[in-house]
């Protein structure tokens, strides 16, 4: 790559070493080959600051832009994540489409837009990411900007049928064909965006895998994204979290790790869990599950509808079925440190990640990564998590049905040490051998070396 690697995310992290997951990628990425990373700030300003200002510099350069009120609330809020949001993860019913938010989405990618103008280098590489900024490529394009470009959708792709609900559904075709590469998470993904400009446009995939479509040809292209598995492995096995847990040498340990976010199905899982508790035969373990779920996006309604309907079935499930010392869910509605955390994966029985959509889900990664391979755990993962793609040798389930979910809870807590060694050694060869730096690679080489930018 001759020219410089330019990331675009919403929020650009303000510490030298950032922590968590995707942002870490970056880092990683970045200071492997540097270039220069830009984001908001994160927060609604009182005062904001005009233009792109430098925050920090090391082995790549950090560039914010502020937000003012009405901006965070239309473009941040509203629009991203109470129309997109919700409508991408299938759940159109819980869109609030309000005046004035799409409007403040588009200006706030033509503001980005014009300020990446005069920031590029004709060789420089864009590198997009998340529904906050679908269309960033298209407003450069029209400023003329004909660098490369690619986009990564960290979350699902929207159904075909489902797009009509977004009043913006005519312009989302030529969003999408702006980029030369539009990076997402499975071949599931792949295959609703190509019915999509099949639907909309008549528009086919050709043999090379691409679509021309607007005047353009992209590229759809499936890029699982993975863990820095390794590493998360030696955190888990220095972590002493595990040994804090105070549990009856006879019950199970099953965890359930998320933001606390409605994709994630956690009304669904509680309910699982307390069917496995009513209906657990003798020979299946007393378990535990600990749940722990930092909260998100707490300004937007459908966050706090869901929040009270998870502290009223805990709330059932522990009065109905708990024992004077045993209590069936513990629930940390807080952050856990990270190394906490890792420790307590590798101390639970079971891993149980269910959400209802999922882009991807790096939780059934770390869970796998942080195993004891002489004695791991069982992964109980949802058939709509994009992860199930390539972790078929989890327990694979249907977080809609209560009753699979507590059969698979039984078969994982009574599993033979054989087939839970045999399903963690699959596992952790996916994990391992499509880690980050897999990810990362496989995206660049896809946006940096092929000439597809031409017109269709
Ligand atoms: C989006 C997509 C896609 C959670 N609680 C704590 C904590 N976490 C960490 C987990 C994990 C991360 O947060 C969550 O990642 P997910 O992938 O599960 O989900 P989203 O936040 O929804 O991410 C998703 C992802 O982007 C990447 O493309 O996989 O589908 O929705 O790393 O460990 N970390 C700490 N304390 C907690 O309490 N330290």
């Amino acid at each position: 790559m001759t020219g410089r690697l330019i990331m675009v995310s919403n929020r650009i992290p303000t510490e030298a070493e950032p922590s968590g997951g995707l942002v870490v990628a970056l880092h990683d990425c970045l200071t492997a080959q540097g270039g220069t990373w830009i984001g908001s700030s994160g927060e609604a300003r009182e005062n904001p600051r005009d233009g792109l200002y430098q925050i920090a510099s090391g082995d790549y350069d950090r560039y914010a832009f502020d937000l003012s009120r009405e901006e965070f609330d239309s473009y941040y809020l509203g629009y991203a994540n109470s129309v997109l949001w919700p409508l991408f993860h299938r759940r159109a019913e819980l869109m609030e489409v309000q005046p004035g938010h799409a409007a403040g989405y588009l200006a706030v990618n033509a503001r980005l837009a014009a300020m990446l103008k005069g920031f590029l280098r004709p060789d420089d590489v864009l590198w997009i990411h998340d529904y906050h900024f679908l269309p960033l490529a298209a407003c450069l394009r029209e400023l003329g900007v004909q660098n490369r470009i690619g986009f990564f959708l960290h979350i699902p792709f929207p159904v075909a049928s489902d797009v009509p609900a977004l009043p913006e559904a005519d312009a989302l075709t030529g969003w999408i064909a702006a980029h030369d590469v539009f990076g997402l998470q499975t071949q599931a993904d792949v295959n609703r965006c190509v019915i999509l400009f099949e639907q909309r446009l008549g528009a086919g995939i050709s043999g090379d895998g691409t679509i021309a479509a607007e005047g353009r040809r992209f590229l759809p292209l499936a890029c699982p994204i993975g863990i820095d598995a390794k590493g998360f492995r030696a955190v888990a096995e220095a972590s002493q979290a595990g040994a804090r847990i105070s549990m009856a040498p006879d019950q199970k340990l099953v965890l359930g790790v998320d933001r606390l976010d409605y994709s994630k199905g956690l009304v669904q899982r509680f309910e699982g869990f307390g069917t496995y508790v009513k209906t657990r035969r003798d020979s299946d373990p007393k378990a535990t599950l600990l749940q722990i779920a930092p909260p998100s996006r707490e300004d937007v309604e459908a966050y706090q509808d869901m929040r009270e309907a998870l502290d009223l079935t805990a709330g059932n499930i522990n009065g109905e079925y708990g024992e004077i010392d045993w209590t069936p869910i513990r629930y940390i509605r807080r952050p856990v440190p990270r190394d906490d955390l890792a420790g307590l994966y590798r101390r639970a029985a079971a891993g149980l990640v269910t959400p209802l959509a999922d882009g991807m889900n790096l939780v059934a990664k770390e869970y796998v990564a942080a195993q004891d391979p002489d004695d791991p755990g069982v992964l109980i993962l949802s058939h709509f998590a994009g992860a199930a793609e390539q972790m078929g040798a989890a327990l694979i389930i249907n977080p809609y049905d209560a009753g699979e979910m507590a059969q698979a809870l039984s078969q994982a807590l009574t599993m033979p040490l054989d087939e839970r060694k045999a399903r963690h050694a699959a596992l952790w060869r996916s994990v391992v051998e499509q880690d980050i730096g897999w990810w990362t690679d496989r995206f660049l080489n896809a946006l940096t070396g092929r000439d597809m930018a031409q017109v269709a």
